[in-house]
């Protein structure tokens, strides 16, 4: 049976503000248009989409002064991510699996920080597994760009200076061992100081082409497993090699393969640990007929168990 997964919230979060490249305001619909919602019910799944969020009004983002002028949108990056953290908080209190389309990066201030009450209202560990060609641990002091989806992870790993964005929501940030930055391989100087001394698990490239995904994967979900435990997965687009995935703003050589990115969404499906998934950073304005969305559909699928053939739902271990 599919379980707890048998239901699957989705939630489409245009956002682009977070981004210096504007377009992925359009991820959601490009996804559907790819057909995301249709595959996941075909599948069994029941499918409940709750829409676009629509865009809020800016707030006073709450930011030390220097620090608000250091980032692009401060105050609409803070009025979307309480809306998103609101909205989300509620998906995962109604139980099933909140599926959140993006929208930029910065949309996970709001996502992460929602599964990290969830888990604490429900007593469960929160793992974050940050599928990313960069770290996103820059602060409102070390943005070389300003954009603030550069400063997710940071924010929800309890960054003080970005903790006023949330306003009034109670703040649980996730324990800096339980996040795992998996296909890094573009840090800024400053961040890469940061992710050591928090104790961040990094999966640099490096490791990726000693290793493989499977091992590196595989020893990953064998920490988390047995825990009473919510794994949330960030799929950031850039993961993957722009020569597969050319639809966004901060394409980085050297992405993960199609068949690295299959092997991992099918490594999640058969943990069974996955409560959550954020898919970001898909901008259909730099896309090529539409084969990064229809490739990012694909993965999600193979995510929530979509196999070549039948198989044992169990892992597949290897030695
Ligand atoms: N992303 N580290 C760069 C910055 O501007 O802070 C790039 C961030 C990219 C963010 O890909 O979600
Ligand atoms: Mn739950
Ligand atoms: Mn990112
Ligand atoms: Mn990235």
């Amino acid at each position: 049976g599919l379980g707890d997964w048998a239901d699957v919230s989705l939630l489409g979060i245009p956002l682009e503000l977070g981004a210096s490249e504007a377009g992925s305001i359009m991820g959601p619909a490009a996804l559907r248009t790819a057909g995301l919602p249709a595959l996941l019910g075909e599948m069994g799944y029941r499918v409940t989409d709750h829409g676009d969020l629509a865009q809020p009004a800016a707030v006073e983002p709450g930011l030390k002064d220097a620090d608000a002028k250091a980032c692009r949108n401060p105050g609409l990056i803070a009025a979307w991510t309480r809306l998103i953290h609101d909205r989300a908080y509620e998906m995962a209190k109604g139980g099933g699996v909140p599926v959140f389309m993006g929208g930029d990066h910065s949309l996970s201030m709001g996502t992460v920080s929602a599964m990290a009450r969830h888990c604490r209202d429900t007593n469960r560990e929160l793992f974050v597994l940050w599928l990313d060609a960069h770290a996103d641990f820059n602060t409102p002091a070390t943005t070389p760009s300003g954009n603030m989806h550069g400063m997710s992870m940071a924010f929800a790993c309890g960054e003080p200076s970005l903790m006023p964005l949330l306003g009034d929501r109670p703040f649980v940030p996730v324990p800096p061992e339980n996040v795992h930055i998996f296909g890094l391989r573009s840090i800024d100087k400053e961040e890469r100081g940061a992710v050591r001394d928090k104790g961040i698990q990094v999966v640099d490239m490096r490791m990726i082409d000693q290793a493989s995904v499977s091992i590196l994967l595989q020893g990953i979900l064998e920490k988390i497993e047995g825990r009473r435990a919510h794994l949330h997965v960030s799929l950031d687009v850039d993961f993957l090699d722009p020569s597969i995935a050319p639809a966004v703003g901060t394409t980085v050589p050297g992405g993960a393969t199609y068949r690295e990115a299959h092997l991992i969404m099918e490594m999640l499906h058969d943990s069974g640990l996955v409560g959550s998934l954020d898919i970001v950073e898909l901008n259909p304005f730099l896309d090529e007929r539409g084969r990064s969305a229809r490739l990012l559909t694909e993965l999600v699928t193979s995510l929530f168990g979509r196999t070549i053939i039948d198989r044992p739902a169990r892992r597949i271990r290897v030695a």
